[in-house]
């Protein structure tokens, strides 16, 4: 694993993110196989060190633009988990007042933009809101996440270039978990690494072992330092694994069990923890501590979510028109 200099403060709060992400995803699974989650699910299990590494380096007021594998982004960026369960159950605590539900979620108090069930759709709003910081001469940036499929949409690639032209503070995150939907990376792409494709935007681009969280922060800090310094864009390419189907039922039969195999031993809390006690950071009664802590979060989170009010007919048309919109 990468070596980076961070405070003992930072370095815990990454790894109590990361099974926060981690508890998250594993409790809306089971909750979505009991039947008490409607609609579709796409989930991130395996690839936590990619959302918090990818967020870490960000300061609150940058903004995070989604992908449909959302909830971890979320999580990272530090939305309420309670108001996520809201809109997960459709309650009216949610953030969308139980509108939106697992493909629509976002939080505004911490500037995360929101899930996009458009694959590379999310990633052209990202370079508008740097196109903002830089025309109002903030010092914010913004990071888009998006998948190894969605590297492929002409949305990403017109994004890519008019941000490189126009030297926008953002930051290009694609999270290469080596599938879209049931297509392995090698039939939708030519080249290995993705970030290859940075030197034809002119920016740079570098590849990185997702499932280390120390690696993504090292890579997105530099690329955030970068932006905030008016050089304009990077992209940072993480490659991990995904260890879920591309939505929930999917039951993975097209993927090797080798891939799943080396997923399963790259797991990345189990890297970033290992580290963590070696350095004398984390006793692994503490580790153990925080992975109970962090479970009691996410249930009492849902608990509560279960016992909130469904939203009632005022709600439904409630910013729903642009008028509306505030
Ligand atoms: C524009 C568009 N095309 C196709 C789809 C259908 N679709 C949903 S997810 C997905 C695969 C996305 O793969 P990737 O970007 O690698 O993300 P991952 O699911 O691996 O996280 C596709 C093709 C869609 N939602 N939007």
């Amino acid at each position: 694993m990468s070596e980076v200099s961070l405070s003992r403060e930072k370095l815990v709060d990454m790894y109590r993110k990361m099974w926060l992400a981690r508890h998250h995803d594993v409790w809306v699974e089971d909750m979505k196989t009991k039947g008490q989650i409607l609609g579709s699910m796409h989930l991130a299990t395996g690839q936590e060190a990619v959302s918090v590494g990818a967020c870490a380096p960000l300061n609150d007021d940058d903004y995070t633009m989604h992908t449909h594998r959302e909830h971890q982004q979320l999580i990272a960026k530090g939305a309420d988990i309670g108001r996520m369960a809201g809109d997960m159950l459709g309650k009216v605590t949610g953030c969308a007042r139980g509108k939106g539900g697992h493909m629509l979620l976002f939080d505004k108090d911490v500037h995360a933009l929101g899930a996009c069930g458009i694959v590379g759709g999310g990633v052209p709003v990202a370079v508008g809101y740097a196109m903002a910081f830089k025309v109002l001469g903030t010092k914010q940036v913004s990071l888009a996440f998006f998948g190894d499929g969605a590297a492929n949409e002409g949305s990403v690639h017109e994004a890519m270039n008019f941000a490189a032209v126009r030297k926008y503070p953002i930051i290009f995150l694609c999270e290469n978990n080596r599938w879209g939907l049931t297509c392995p990376q090698h039939e939708q792409a030519a080249v290995e690494d993705l970030a290859d494709r940075a030197r034809g935007y002119g920016i740079p681009g570098v590849t990185v072992n997702g499932n280390d969280v120390l690696a993504v922060y090292e890579a997105v800090k530099l690329a955030v330092d970068r932006a905030r310094a008016g050089d304009g864009p990077s992209m940072v390419e993480c490659q991990t694994w995904r260890m879920r189907g591309m939505g929930f039922g999917d039951t993975m039969e097209y993927v090797p069990k080798e891939y799943l195999e080396e997923g399963s031993r790259q797991d990345p809390i189990c890297l970033f923890e290992k580290k963590l006690v070696e350095k004398g950071i984390l006793t692994v009664e503490e580790a153990r501590a925080i992975e109970a802590e962090t479970k009691k979060t996410i249930e009492d989170a849902y608990e509560a979510a279960k016992n909130a009010p469904n939203p009632d007919e005022s709600v439904f048309w409630a910013n729903v028109y642009a008028a509306e919109i505030c």
